[in-house]
């Protein structure tokens, strides 16, 4: 079945994009113009017009993509008309009268993208994460992946590991009484290699992790620093309330920055100290698992003499303007004052500064979906599992385990088992892509 819908968001714009895909996308289009040639990729200027009673809708440009050569693997048209809500609908409604035309479901041109092997799962997600990125390192890295990266790395594991079955069935099959005494440390060895690949992609989930959810900095201190006055100044409005009173906040206020390129999850606490006040004292507690959770931690000080560093702390001297810091020592601490907006600069490349150092070099195939951590932690155990058994004795065993390996790694690419994926990915695609 030929299928349509609109790929652009809804809404006042110049432009709208109305794709068609299946074997009668051509013949479609032919029914909403008069007398056109159109050629594969080329765009043709064209008078759209009501299939049916033949009245004018709009004008504008189609573009035909010829089966295989086109996103969908299928015949696909675009129409790019004007924008709006009344133009738009107007011309949906003139393709909903084409009988053999029937509006997409979600994500369905990609669907049959990846069902005509346009696109592997991986690709998948990273078209979605390509959409939905919001800075510009997410963005990068949904263009390695989109350029098939995490593919040909998951692939080159799945070569290394169908070789290995296929020497072990050479070698036990030819080689019965004279085999090699190293046959067995020959195979661990390689095993191991192909451990150690899968070992330090798993090593770059974390930053995966920051990719998707952003870097996370606690902002901590005592009550009155200027915690609040602080994200407030970061996040250039008032998300948290400011006030001379100590223990003003007592909820965890977030606010999400891009730093560099990088999504910074900023998260505003409660002033940590002793108090008699229960709400106070569950704020407290909330400041506490805000900073297990944090990547780096903000410590407000506003007395040079209680500055102190720790690992991933980056402390603050604010309020500078009411002491002469010249006469002070403040150690590690990134000299502040929110009240006139001072010092600011440097507290953002220092951010900066440790964001980086968590990525000190481009990769392009970091694991930026849970799945993919899980899977490859589950490969990691069956090659495990393979080394254990004793090659010897229970060849087929060994065999078996790597056979798992390499059906996981099938169902990272999509090869097997895809449909539960599928359900999954495609929640979260819109009906035109
Ligand atoms: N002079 C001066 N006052 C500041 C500065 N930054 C914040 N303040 C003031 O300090 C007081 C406390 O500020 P908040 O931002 O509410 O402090 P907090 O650390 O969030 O306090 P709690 O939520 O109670 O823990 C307010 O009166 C602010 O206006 C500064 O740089 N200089
Ligand atoms: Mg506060």
């Amino acid at each position: 079945m030929t299928i349509y819908a609109i790929s652009t968001a809804p809404g006042t714009a110049g432009l709208a994009v109305i794709r068609m895909s299946g074997p009668r996308a051509l013949e479609a289009l032919n029914a909403i113009v008069i007398n056109k040639e159109f050629t594969h990729s080329k765009f043709t200027k064209c008078k759209f017009y009501h299939p049916v009673n033949h009245k004018h809708l709009d004008s504008g440009l189609a573009v035909y993509f010829k089966s295989p050569k086109s996103f969908t693997g299928e015949d696909v048209v675009e129409l790019h008309i004007h924008g709006g809500y009344a133009n738009t609908s107007i011309v949906l409604s003139a393709l909903a009268s084409i009988k053999y035309l029937r509006i997409a479901n979600q994500g369905e041109f990609t669907k049959r993208a990846f069902i005509n092997n346009k696109i592997d799962l991986t690709g998948i997600e990273a078209l979605g994460d390509l959409i939905n990125s919001q800075t510009e390192q997410q963005h990068e890295q949904a263009l390695f992946h989109m350029g098939g990266s995490l593919s040909k790395l998951y692939l080159n594991w799945r070569k290394k590991l169908i070789e290995l079955t296929a020497l072990i069935e050479v070698e036990l099959d030819f080689a019965d009484e004279d085999l090699p005494d190293n046959i067995s440390n020959n195979l661990h060895n390689k095993i191991d290699l192909v451990i150690a690949e899968m070992e330090s992609h798993l090593g770059e989930s974390n930053k995966g992790e920051i990719l998707r959810n952003g870097f996370k900095i606690a902002i901590i201190g005592e009550p009155n620093v200027g915690k609040s006055s602080l994200i407030n100044l970061l996040a250039k409005r008032d998300v948290a309330i400011v006030s001379e009173i100590a223990g003003t906040t007592r909820d965890a206020i977030e606010v999400n920055l891009n730093i560099a390129g990088f999504p910074v999850v900023i998260v505003d606490t409660a002033g940590l100290r002793e108090s008699n006040d229960k709400i106070e004292n569950l704020g407290i507690n909330i400041a506490l698992t805000k900073i297990e959770e944090s990547n780096a931690v903000i410590e407000v000080f506003t007395d040079p003499k209680k500055i102190v560093s720790k690992h991933n702390y980056i402390p603050v001297l604010n309020k500078i303007d009411l002491i002469d810091i010249n006469k002070k020592d403040l150690g590690q601490a990134i000299p502040i004052s929110v009240l006139n907006n001072s010092g600011i600069d440097l507290l953002i490349n220092k951010i900066e500064q440790i964001i980086k150092n968590y990525f000190p070099s481009t990769s392009e195939t970091i694991p930026t979906h849970v799945r993919y951590k899980l899977g490859v932690t589950k490969i990691i155990q069956s090659l495990n599992n393979a080394k254990d058994v004793n090659l010897l004795e229970s060849p087929e065993l060994v065999v078996e385990e790597l056979r798992s390996g390499i059906y996981e790694i099938g169902r990272l690419t999509g090869t097997v088992d895809v449909e539960e994926y599928l359900e999954v990915i495609f929640k979260e695609f819109c009906i035109g892509k």
